[in-house]
């Protein structure tokens, strides 16, 4: 096996700034704010501070399902973050979310604004919140809720591991992209044997869990997360296709991927939502690439 030179870690870790990794510019080990900076406020009565990625697609899609649904009070206004600037360690944001991590929300909708952060705590309050896309029946219900905490405990070997190691890394560690793969591939599986029986992942109703594992795993096995699909052989997943591509025809879904999109077709980036009619005249296409 190929190996990166000897590392013999020293007694006490100490932060190499230039440690050449790709979020080398972001990545700290305290946290907190760095800057002054407050969160602009919008007009509807959800403020939702974001990014889309996978973690901030999930949000919003399931506001985009929400007023698909009917519920005006769902309206809200997507607030774009700046990862790779650094906006996420602005005072105001850091009020939003302790944890400076996309996505999230402020409920401002009662006297008193309510915050809400780490993306699965994000749908579930707007679950409760709106009666929708929640089983109330107790064993779906609680089908609903491992199948959302699994995708919370799983992702982050997906994101901070493979992805990571295979994507990002100054260096291909193959032990590291090894582990990896194997756990991710292993968690494809479980996804697949899932979809094999049911035709949602907590059963035969669409819910929050779908809305929080397809933008990971489905992005995955289609190729467009990581440039990854070949490598992890995406096609053999058949089952995890089949929803994927089930889910992706929804409008809300199309609506909400659109939504804080900063990569791909500028006809597919909306970089602010705060109105509705956006989707037909603030895409980059339209106001001009590079604005
Ligand atoms: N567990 C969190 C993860 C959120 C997360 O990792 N967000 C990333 C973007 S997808 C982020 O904001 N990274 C910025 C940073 O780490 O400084 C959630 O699900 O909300």
């Amino acid at each position: 096996m190929a190996s990166s030179s000897e590392y013999i870690p020293p007694k006490v870790w100490t932060w190499n700034k230039s440690n050449g990794g790709r979020f080398a510019k972001i990545n700290r080990p305290v946290s907190g704010p760095t800057h002054d900076k407050e969160l602009p406020i919008g007009r509807h009565p959800l403020q939702l501070y974001s990014l889309g990625t996978p973690n901030g697609v999930k949000v919003t899609i399931m506001l985009e399902e929400l007023l698909a649904l009917g519920h005006k009070g769902a309206e809200y206004d997507a607030w774009l973050i700046n990862i790779g600037e650094g906006d996420q360690f602005g005072s105001g944001f850091v009020a939003a979310n302790p944890n400076s991590k996309i996505p999230a929300l402020v409920d401002r909708s009662g006297p008193t604004p309510i915050r809400v952060f780490e993306s699965a705590a994000i749908l579930l309050y707007l679950a409760e919140k709106f009666g929708a896309f929640l089983p109330t029946e107790a064993g779906a219900r609680a089908e609903c809720f491992s199948w959302l905490f699994w995708q919370m405990g799983s992702a982050p070997y997906l994101g901070g591991g493979f992805g990571h190691f295979y994507a990002y890394a100054p260096e291909k560690i193959e032990y590291a992209i090894d582990r990896f793969a194997m756990e991710v591939k292993r968690q494809l599986d479980v996804l697949d044997r899932r979809l094999a029986q049911t035709e949602y992942i907590a059963g035969s109703a669409y819910t929050i869990a779908d809305m929080a594992i397809m933008p990971w795993y489905g992005a995955l096995a289609k190729g467009s997360l990581y440039g990854a699909g070949e490598f992890l052989s995406g096609r053999d997943y058949k089952n995890v296709l089949r929803w994927t591509d089930m889910l992706l025809e929804r409008p809300a879904v199309k609506r909400g991927r659109m939504v804080n999109r900063t990569y791909g077709e500028p006809s597919s980036q909306l970089h602010e939502r705060h109105d509705a009619g956006d989707f037909d005249t603030k895409t980059q296409d339209k106001i001009g690439a590079g604005s």
